[in-house]
């Protein structure tokens, strides 16, 4: 790694994250809210069975082959996610053809553009698991630090993805909230092995996946435990990683040139 290259990388956003104003966690977003607390953990096995996600926030809508549902729930240190997606394969053509549920994150909840620094993470076919943000160049880049687990299963047809983020990891390259905080998100449906037309479904539906804006957006509100709130951490953007290591090479990669691809579609 060119030394002079990661300090420009490093400036750069360390830049941003000084930039960013310490804005009130008000909703800007659509009107979708996920806000629901795991009395249980699920387990992240690919399988999403109806009891371990029976406390989650659900939404159910059409994509081109059927439906998907996508559940969001935390306790007090993580974010879990899974998505029931129609599918007639789940597959991977020599890491070109991947099936992918991606989550990015408006980690600052601004509404406005998905744009440096920003978090986002990925579980895709054959249990490949990703944890990224947004680089300078706009694309995505790997993380110096993992910060998600997670697996995909295969059920009738449907595709299960199950996955697991901290939600304050303290990781720069993370979003950081605390019990009570709002952030944007936006879900991606990549299908592309199996079907016909290789289609990428979003979730807020009328959201663009090839437009940066975040202002329709979903929220997700981190819920409090019905036993009351409980060792919360300090908040606000973190700066605790100065030096970030740019990985060009890695799983962000793959999401890296499908958001290019998307982009510039
Ligand atoms: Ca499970
Ligand atoms: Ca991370
Ligand atoms: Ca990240
Ligand atoms: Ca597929």
């Amino acid at each position: 790694m060119n030394y002079k290259i990661s300090l420009f990388v490093s400036l750069l956003l360390l830049t941003s994250i000084f930039l960013i104003p310490d804005v009130p966690k008000a909703r800007a977003h659509s009107d979708k809210v996920f806000e629901a607390f795991a009395i249980e953990a699920p387990v992240m096995d690919g399988v999403i069975n109806d009891d371990e996600w029976k406390d989650a926030a659900t939404v159910t809508f059409s994509i081109p082959e059927g439906d998907a549902t996508i559940y969001v729930m935390n306790d007090r240190r993580n974010l879990y996610f899974a998505a029931k997606v129609s599918d007639n394969t789940l597959d991977e053509i020599v890491n070109v053809a991947l099936d992918i549920f991606t989550i990015d994150f408006d980690v600052r909840h601004d509404g406005e553009l998905f744009t440096i620094g920003e978090d986002t993470i990925s579980i895709g076919a054959r249990n490949r698991y990703g944890d990224g943000f947004v680089g300078p160049g706009l694309d995505i880049l790997d993380d110096s630090i993992t910060n998600v687990d997670g697996l995909v299963g295969r059920q009738g047809n449907y595709n299960h993805f199950e996955i697991v983020h901290d939600f304050n990891s303290g990781d720069a390259n993370d979003l950081s909230a605390v019990i009570g905080d709002t952030i944007g998100v936006r879900f991606l449906l990549f299908d592309q092995s199996g079907s016909d037309v290789r289609t990428i479904s979003v979730y807020p539906t009328d959201v663009d996946p090839n437009d940066d804006d975040q202002s329709m957006w979903a929220d997700i509100v981190i819920a409090e435990s019905p036993d009351g709130p409980s060792g919360s951490g300090s908040g606000g953007f973190p700066v605790t990683e100065v030096g970030i290591v740019v990985v060009l090479l890695g799983w962000a990669a793959y999401f890296g040139f499908l958001v290019r691809k998307r982009q510039r579609s």
